[in-house]
């Protein structure tokens, strides 16, 4: 029997808030904007809004580089206007999560400003520090952002590690003095009353102390994720974390786990409660690899998609929990990449992942538009980008000659981060609504069919689905806490699964193409439908990128 928690009931939205929704006409989404749009986010049925980050920073990476924890980022408001939105959402019933960015800071921060003043300044080891081995880099490491993931910092003759850009120093979390700081400022934040943390790359914080060269896999610089990713005393951490702070108080959390195996997530995750609530794992967002990693303009296949997702499943099942999510600030848009964003395809398709999705066993993740079915982008210049992984990534396999400017800019418009970092768009008006100024990136130029408004009054929207499967999850403990048990798991076409709790059984079949299959799995004359994606359904068949969900009785 599983443990109930709220937690585990709950469906959360993620909110971008550079670009979710602009009050003051600076073209940059903020606190107040979002605060402006409660009731959307309560008639759509949510009860969690995960909050990227907000807290002051200079922005080399959009926030995720914080030079102070207790402030708020100009460009957002203040933190009047934090507490506020904290207090009105409560009034709305919706918690708010924090994101938590602990595995770096920027180096704008006090303590990396004191850090790196010199040798024996007693923050010095409050980041990572090595002398130059022959002259050069400590090791081969590649940033995740281009480049070596060290810098040399001329002040003491020394390099400083950064797995992101080198405004991104890594903390040191060898150092208790830094444990004690983080556990501070988050009991700081939970004090105030927010309801959890969404841990950034919570993974790395512990890195082997050996400092290894990795394997080069793009021609240039060696993979640290081996040395990096679920370090030798990462679960250690999260244990004197938990005990320190996440006990005290009634949390959701959620741990960013790039690199994240089964084995591991069962410890991060464990049901016993002794580290985090749920991880997020990548393996199903990742699993078309290139040469350049995830550059690259291959689909991903339903057989290997499915084949992740039910592993996950299975063999989290009584032992821990899952997040569930295809869509954030990260990743392409979903119905672009596992669907299809044609005019004719879209709605359905949206409608097709989104059951696939949110009738599975975990708590579903949804990323702002993703509601409305936005779509990728698909920038034609480089200029019109603004994310510095897909600018450095352009310039570092390009101007290097690995690949060609042509295929670079095909592989940003499948794959670039930018395509889920359009402005919301909620309405037809000049610049979908989101500013009335010039927005800091460039709206998607489908807002006029695709937007909030337009969803509200059509009755068939991607939104009114969504408030429909939200409102399932909330009325049927079976879609929350059933087994999960996969069906026809040999298919290339049709994604199915079985939920089972106290005898009842859900069937959720999928049709993952344009084209009608053949599919008897819902061919039960006494079973009802709880939701689909079709009014009319055809014997023996699932139309395109049909959805259907029935319980038997
Ligand atoms: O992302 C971590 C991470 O692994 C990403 O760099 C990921 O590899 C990439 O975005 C997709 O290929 C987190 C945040 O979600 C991201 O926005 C930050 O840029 C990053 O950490 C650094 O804080
Ligand atoms: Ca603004």
């Amino acid at each position: 029997e599983e443990k109930k928690a709220w937690w585990k009931e709950a469906v959360i939205y993620q909110i971008y808030p550079r670009s979710f929704a602009d009050s003051n006409g600076d073209g940059i989404g903020d606190l107040n904007g979002i605060t402006a749009h409660l009731d959307y986010l309560e008639t759509l049925g949510i009860d969690v809004i995960w909050l990227s980050p907000v807290y002051k920073s200079p922005n080399d990476d959009n926030g995720y580089d914080i030079s102070d924890y207790r402030d708020i980022m100009d460009d957002f408001g203040t933190m009047e206007d934090f507490d506020r939105l904290l207090a009105e959402a409560h009034r709305h019933h919706i918690k708010i999560v924090m994101d938590l960015v602990v595995n770096h800071t920027s180096d704008e921060h006090a303590w990396f400003i004191e850090s790196r003043s010199s040798k024996d300044n007693p923050y010095r080891d409050y980041y990572i520090w090595k002398d130059p081995k022959n002259g050069k880099e400590p090791n081969n490491w590649g940033a995740c952002f281009g480049g070596s993931a060290w810098e040399f910092d001329e002040r003491t003759g020394m390099y400083y590690l950064h797995c992101f850009s080198k405004k991104q120093p890594d903390l040191n979390w060898e150092n208790p003095k830094v444990r004690d700081e983080v556990f501070d400022m988050m009991n700081w934040w939970c004090e105030k009353g927010i309801d959890g943390f969404r841990m950034d790359v919570i993974s790395m914080i512990s890195k082997d102390q050996s400092f290894p060269d990795g394997t080069v896999e793009d021609g240039l610089y060696g993979n640290f994720s081996p040395y990096v990713c679920n370090g030798p005393r990462v679960h250690e951490f999260l244990q004197e974390m938990n005990s320190r702070v996440l006990s005290h108080y009634d949390l959701l959390t959620v741990g960013e786990a790039a690199g994240v195996t089964i084995e591991e997530a069962q410890k991060y995750a464990n049901n016993e409660g002794t580290e985090l609530g749920m991880v997020f794992q990548f393996e199903h967002v990742d699993l078309v690899r290139g040469p350049i990693g995830k550059w690259t303009d291959q689909k991903p296949k339903l057989a290997d998609f499915r084949h992740i997702m039910n592993k996950w499943q299975y063999e989290l099942e009584g032992k821990a929990w899952n997040s569930l999510f295809l869509d954030n600030h990260d990743q392409p848009r979903a119905v672009s990449r596992f669907a299809n964003d044609s005019e004719k395809y879209r709605v359905v398709s949206a409608k097709m992942l989104a059951t696939c999705l949110h009738m599975l066993k975990g708590t579903p993740y949804i990323y702002q538009g993703e509601e409305l079915g936005m779509t990728n982008v698909y920038f034609d210049k480089l200029e019109d980008y603004r994310d510095i992984e897909s600018i450095n990534a352009f310039h570092q396999y390009v101007d290097n000659g690995l690949v060609k400017a042509e295929d670079m800019m095909r592989y940003l418009k499948e794959i670039s981060r930018d395509n889920a970092r359009t402005p919301m768009q909620w309405d037809d008006s000049k610049n979908a609504g989101f500013t009335d100024g010039t927005p800091w990136i460039n709206v998607n130029p489908n807002y006029k069919e695709i937007n909030a408004k337009a969803a509200l009054a059509d009755p068939d929207s991607v939104f009114h689905y969504y408030q429909e499967l939200i409102r399932l999850r909330h009325t049927l403990p079976i879609i929350v806490y059933g087994k999960f048990q996969g069906l026809l798991e040999d298919s290339e076409t049709i994604y199915a699964y079985k939920r089972i709790l106290d005898g009842q059984v859900l069937t959720v079949a999928c049709n993952f193409t344009d084209q009608e299959q053949d599919c008897v799995l819902c061919e039960d004359p006494t079973a009802e439908e709880l939701i689909s994606n079709y009014k009319g359904h055809k014997a023996g068949k699932l139309q395109p990128y049909e959805a259907r969900v029935i319980l038997h009785k």
